[in-house]
């Protein structure tokens, strides 16, 4: 069984960051561990909210699996609760042992070209540096954005998309994934545009974009699990990003069905056993 670390917050209500992605990642059939940054009563798009940074509590649970020789096959980031914690994983990354594992960055930082709550207009350069040692980055396009420096606007055409993709793999990513597009003329679709960097190939899937009166919170961390949880089960990253889609665009159909749907959250629990049933279905063909 493979063993996933995911590095990001517990929001202790909210269904999203290590909230959304035990679950997941325990229900593709693969170890999680979990290192938290920081523990928030509820995500940064409350009101009132509770935050305690655990910074220094990361080095010390470091410490302890060092001594303990524990390695992982996948590393996973979110949430990181400041901009040192960029620096803070990426030494980890260079203590942890075993050679070839996967690095997955989700670089968590805004949405809708703003920057959410408590992150300071200086933090992308640092979170840049961490995208930099990544096997996969999956921005959305705030976050591709902020990462490369350029005005935020919605109405880039696919080529100018790529463009953004290929400079940021030049950044040092050996894939870089954008998440939340529509295909150019069809905005009932939602999905995502993938540029390898080593072959300069790419890749794209849309699923169905469920239209809801509000913007809904944490399906890029659903997003990105379902996709970790995909390759720990042996996917191949295209198929992992599709099923990723799918699952996402389900939670998102589950939560606009049901009668007392949460504004905080989507209804993945309710998609779940499509997710199995695909890893499932996967896993029995190899
Ligand atoms: O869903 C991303 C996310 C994760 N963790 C916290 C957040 C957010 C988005 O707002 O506030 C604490």
């Amino acid at each position: 069984m493979k063993r996933v670390l995911t590095v990001q917050d517990i929001s202790c209500v909210g269904k999203c960051s290590l909230g959304v992605a035990l679950p997941i990642i325990s229900a593709a059939g693969a170890e999680a561990a979990v290192l938290p940054t920081a523990v928030l009563s509820v995500h940064t798009a409350f009101t009132h909210v509770y935050k305690r940074d655990l910074s220094e509590d990361m080095e010390a649970i470091f410490a302890s699996w060092e001594q303990e020789k524990i390695a992982f096959d996948f590393v996973y980031t979110g949430y990181l609760a400041s901009p040192e914690q960029t620096g803070t994983v990426s030494r980890f990354l260079d203590r942890l042992p075993g050679g070839n594992k996967t690095v997955f960055v989700d670089p968590v930082m805004g949405d809708f070209g703003r920057l959410y709550t408590g992150f300071h207009a200086t933090f992308p350069g640092y979170m840049a540096d961490l995208c930099a040692r990544a096997d996969v980055i999956v921005p959305n396009l705030t976050e591709a954005c902020a990462l490369l420096n350029e005005p935020y606007r919605e109405d880039f055409t696919r080529d100018q998309l790529t463009d953004l993709l290929r400079r940021l793999c030049a950044m040092g990513a050996k894939c870089a994934v954008l998440t939340g597009v529509s295909p150019v003329g069809d905005a009932d679709k939602l999905g995502v545009l993938k540029y390898d960097g080593r072959d300069g190939s790419v890749f794209s899937y849309y699923g169905e974009r469920v239209r809801t009166s509000q913007p809904l919170h944490g399906t890029g961390d659903v997003f990105a699990s379902a996709c970790v949880g995909a390759l720990a089960a042996g996917m191949c990253l295209d198929d992992a990003l599709s099923l990723a889609v799918e699952f996402t665009s389900r939670s998102a159909a589950c939560w606009a069905a049901a009668a007392d749907r949460r504004w905080y959250g989507v209804d993945f629990e309710t998609a779940l056993p499509y997710y199995i049933d695909e890893i499932r279905s996967y896993t029995k063909k190899i």
